[in-house]
This record gives C-alpha cells, structure tokens and sequence, in this order.
C-alpha cells in the first residue's frame, strides 16, 4: 500500500498545474525538511518550486535551510483559482488543514503526509505512517520507491527533520530504519554539522536561565502521576526569550532524567496553558487527544485554554482556569 500510495502521489505531483505546499501549524525541523525535500524534488523534476506556506515566521534558526525563501506567511496565496493540488507535512490537524483550503476558489487534490498517530486522514491520498521516526522518513521512502536521487540539499532537509524528531537519534522514536536512512543521507551529501548546529547549538543563555527555572521547579505531581515542572509568562518575559527557544526543554528532560513520564506546563501568550508530555511506558497521545491535542505516543501535547499557573502552598504547581468576568 505504501508503494501504491507513493506512486499516487508522484502521479498528482507530476500532472498539477500549481501544488502549494503547507507546513504544519508548528514548524519545526521536521515540518520544514519534510516539504523541502519535495521542493527539491519538484525542481529537480523541472517543475516551478511551489510555495510551502507557514502559519507562523519560521525561527531564525532554520533560516540556512536549502530552499527556505520558498516558505511563506501570505494567506493569500490561497485565492489563487489555479491551485489544483495541497500538499501537507507533518500536519495532524485536519481543522487547520481544512481552513486554509476553505480560502481556494476550486476544489484542489489534497495529498496527506505524516506520521503523527493522531492524524485523521483528511486527504485524497493519505501516506501516514505512524510508526515512521518522522515526515522526513515518510518523504524519504517516496523517494526510494522512485529510485529518485536525493540531492545534497534533499539530503540536508530530510535529515535535518530526522535529527529533529529523534532528538539525534536519541529518543524512543528512533529505529533501526531512521539510523538506515541518516546513513544513507550522509552518503547522498547531506551536511550534518549544518543539522547539528541548526537545532542544538542555538540556546542563548537568558533561554538557559529560564530552562534553570523550570529545572528548578521539578516535582512529582499527584494529579499527573508523573514528575511534572512549568514556566510562567513573567518567567518568559522577564528574560526576554522567544518560545522558540523555549522549545525542546521537554526533549531535553526526557532525554537527562530517569522518570519515566515528563510533563512541562508553560503558560502560552494566548492565556492558555500548553502541556507538553513525554513518555517511554505510556501512550500520551490518547491524554493529548482527549483533551483535543495531538501527537505520537511517546510525545504529545495540548492547550489548555482561558488558563494560567499557579503555584499552591504546598510549593506544587497547578493549571487554573480563568473565570470570566
Ligand atoms: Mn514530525
């Protein structure tokens, strides 16, 4: 089925007019590479390279990403009647997907690529496979099945997705087929110091002192049954980091404690609380969905909204909800 669904999608790819690519809500390393890698493969196949759009500015740190100027945050590209095919990457979220082809005046193909298990399959074509490290690792066998060439740049994006995902090649999502590929990658040209720095070596230090606090805070949480910590929006503001730097501090505690399930609650601009988990013995991907997040078993996350933190006598943290006035 996987060859059968690749070959459908190499099909829809080679007869659309013009493909627009979307990169998932959050972009990441993996959202990103996956879409790139395919921009690649669209010029290499002597087509126009698509535009991949972003619901948010992708973080200066993947800003030396082959093929990074086709990203774009222009909604209006989506008026465009001569978009004919939708291509999504690492995106669960069929709402978001769904929303943004509302905006299209025709009624274009719409190829789902992911590996997230919480995915709906909202797509003509779906090529979800959930026990994949990473999108990249899905864009990558598209390629195989091909016997396509992976460029140097090719080669560069999907591992930099599969060094996203896998922390490098250091949590539960890493297998023996995303170590295959990484090989295989290096082979191809990709430039892995380039993958290395881009998503590790980019803390700064008031993102640091902010991490500090939340080490700080670790405690075991009855509710959650797990060792939980969390960061407040004085905490992020005082310090003046981005939530991009912010991010990945659930991937480092998971990867340097030895609990078996993580929780970091951080307080979001949007007075919600974002819960992101982490686990090696528990499915947190059923938690995320039935409180309307998403993600893969291991690592998960949702948003509490109209809520804040606040931290109780007895020095344990707790989610709040706001009551409206
Ligand atoms: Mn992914």
């Amino acid at each position: 089925m996987e060859s059968f669904r690749n070959k459908q999608i190499h099909e829809e790819l080679m007869r659309a007019r013009n493909p627009v690519f979307i990169s998932d809500e959050r972009v990441d390393g993996d959202s990103l590479g996956s879409s790139l890698a395919m921009v690649d493969f669209l010029q290499t196949s002597g087509k126009p390279k698509p535009f991949v759009y972003v619901a948010t500015q992708v973080p200066e740190i993947y800003k030396s990403m082959p093929f990074i100027d086709r990203c774009t945050q222009n909604i209006e590209i989506f008026s465009d009647p001569t978009i004919d095919l939708v291509v999504s990457f690492d995106c669960s979220d069929s709402e978001f997907i769904k929303r943004l082809i509302a905006l299209i005046p025709n009624t274009p193909r719409v190829i789902n690529i992911d590996h997230h298990k919480t995915n709906s399959l909202y797509g003509d074509i779906n090529q979800v496979i959930v026990d994949a490290s990473a999108t990249s690792e899905v864009v990558y066998g598209f390629f195989e099945s091909h016997h396509l060439p992976i460029s140097k740049d090719a080669a560069t994006c999907l591992f930099a997705g599969l060094c996203f995902d896998t922390s490098a090649f250091t949590n539960s999502a890493t297998n023996d087929r995303a170590l295959d590929i990484a090989s295989k990658l290096i082979l191809s040209g990709a430039r892995i110091q380039d993958a290395i720095r881009m998503l590790f070596k980019n803390r700064s230090v008031a993102a640091l002192r902010v991490w500090g606090l939340a080490l700080e805070r670790l405690h075991f949480h009855q509710d959650f049954d797990s060792v939980i910590t969390c960061l407040t929006r004085k905490d992020i503001e005082e310090n003046q980091v981005s939530e991009e730097e912010i991010e990945g501090l659930s991937n480092f505690l998971s990867l340097v404690t030895d609990t078996e399930t993580i929780y970091v609650l951080r307080e979001t601009s949007e007075q919600g609380v974002k819960v992101s988990m982490r686990s090696s013995t528990r499915d947190v991907s059923a938690i995320a969905k039935s409180n309307g997040g998403g993600g893969h078993e291991k690592a998960a996350g949702y948003t509490v909204k109209d809520a804040h933190l606040v931290c109780g006598d007895d020095r344990c943290w707790r989610i709040e909800k706001m009551i409206a006035k």
